[in-house]
């Protein structure tokens, strides 16, 4: 393909501005129908709260086609740098107009990778010999929209890993397309565990949302792979679209905008009364500030703590082991691209327990955060479907047990729902929940010096029995 047209629609807010700019972006559909419309919804939203923000057209690159992910995300930069010229041109109406430091990507479905690649090419050459290769864009944030991943060819990485640049992630329990949440594996890899970087990222999981229904064109169709059984009811188009509409617009009026409220909604410490009622959100959220206790890639030993030199011990357990949580069909139906500890109870009160050595350089934390959810059972064993699981967390410091806190107190730990496709095709999964805990709840208000933090204790005391999967355990700053 030797050119492609560059065709965008969206609105942007009466005044002087500048603004920031979001580009959101569709995937592939049928290319006799435009797909690019069906975010109006999306792009006249934040239109009103301060962005200029558009849908491109990218349905030249849809059909029957493979290898078209890199044309997927250099439409965006083309469109970017048009954005750039306009900016630049006295007496064009975005003359001015347009916060080129501050630019937003979105996209759904191969879409939502398509930004991701966008972000990699911004800096990295993808054809050394395009003389028009200047692109170097303030690209501050990513939003996909369950996205595929892994599509991008073999000249360049095949997989994208996003760094220094804030990245967030949704998806449905009911995509009938792309049904193994792909976007787990790219938010397990964005802000690597084992190397300095900036930037957040954040993961919304929807019970009962499905693939098609955040675009208006593709939501009536329904997902190429209906659902046949499930254990909670597809949510309605209104209010999957109500949930996009909420978090996109808050991860962007935070990223790009710096208004906080809508960091702690990113980070699931907040809630609003226009969230829609009665469905089950699974969020997960991290920074770049983190002193791991546990991320579980270090080794395969249960014993071995991610903090170096750190000791960690079960106590009671029926199930105590470290393993990938990945798609390789263990305990759990696990989709990501990550190490982590399953555990189990059916007696008595057990805990987990992580030893800590004496630290050579002091770390600076306010909170203890971890991801923690229980685990997809077909029939139960260790979990009783429906009800919520929970446990209590205390530390001790100066060889003083300080105050236990009960983690249902910050978030709950709802049941996985069982979800099969047409033709029986199973596509449950587990997706952890983010607890984060301030370091003062565990003594009664008053700071807690983690420097002082001799061991985090777990005890499975709120319930009888328990399954659950455990990973990045970490000190945080927020
Ligand atoms: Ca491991
Ligand atoms: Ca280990
Ligand atoms: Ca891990």
């Amino acid at each position: 393909m030797d050119a492609v047209p560059l065709h965008a629609v969206g609105y942007y807010p009466e005044g002087a501005g500048p603004f920031p700019l979001v580009l959101i972006v569709h995937g592939n559909h049928d290319p006799a129908e435009f797909s690019y419309p069906g975010y109006d919804y999306l792009t006249s939203h934040l239109a009103t709260h301060g962005f200029i923000a558009v849908s491109v057209e990218e349905d030249f690159l849809n059909g029957s086609v493979s290898g078209e992910m890199d044309a997927r995300g250099i439409v965006l930069l083309r469109h970017l740098q048009l954005f750039r010229e306009w900016n630049r041109t006295p007496g064009h109406p975005l003359y001015g107009k347009i916060q080129m430091s501050r630019i937003g990507l979105a996209g759904h479905s191969r879409g939502g990778e398509g930004v991701a690649v966008a972000w990699e090419f911004n800096t990295t050459k993808h054809n050394p010999d395009d003389p028009n290769h200047d692109f170097n864009f303030h690209i501050r944030a990513l939003y996909a929209i369950a996205p595929v991943d892994g599509q991008l060819g073999v000249m360049f990485p095949q997989y994208v890993t996003p760094r220094n640049v804030d990245y967030f992630v949704m998806h449905g329990s009911h995509d009938g397309d792309v049904s193994n949440f792909q976007g787990h594996p790219i938010y397990d890899r964005a802000l690597p565990v084992d190397e300095e970087t900036t930037g957040e990222k954040g993961l919304l999981f929807v019970q009962g949302a499905n693939h098609g229904q955040w675009n208006e064109i593709w939501a009536p169709g329904g997902d190429p792979f209906p659902i046949s059984y499930s254990t909670t009811p597809l949510i309605s188009i209104a209010d999957q679209q109500q949930i996009g509409l909420l978090f996109l617009t808050a991860w962007f009026r935070w990223t790009l905008q710096g208004r906080g409220c809508y960091r702690l909604m990113a980070a699931g410490e907040i809630e609003f009364d226009s969230f829609p009622a009665d469905i089950v959100l699974t969020r997960q959220y991290q920074n770049a500030m983190r002193t791991w206790l546990n991320h579980y890639e270090e080794d395969d030993n249960p014993a071995t703590a991610s903090f170096a030199g750190g000791v960690n011990a079960a106590d009671g357990l029926a199930v105590y082991q470290e393993q990938a949580m990945d798609s390789g069909g263990q305990v759990g139906r696990f989709v990501g691209e990550t190490d982590g500890l399953i555990l189990a109870w059916n007696a008595g009160a057990p805990t987990y327990t992580i030893t800590l050595p004496q630290r050579e350089a002091p770390l600076d934390a306010n909170m203890l955060a971890l991801r923690i959810g229980q685990l997809y059972e077909s029939t139960d064993v260790y979990n009783v479907f429906g009800a919520l699981q929970d446990f209590s967390v205390a530390l001790v410091v100066n060889g003083v047990t300080l105050d236990a806190v009960r983690v249902g107190d910050y978030r709950e730990l709802p049941s996985q729902c069982h979800v099969q496709l047409l033709g029986g095709y199973e596509t449950s999964m587990s997706v952890l929940e983010t607890i984060r805990i301030p370091l003062e709840d565990f003594n009664g208000g008053a700071a807690v010096d983690p420097n002082a933090v001799e061991q985090v204790v777990f005890t499975f005391d709120q319930n009888s029995s328990g399954l659950l999967g455990v990973d990045e355990i970490q000190f945080t700053v927020f």
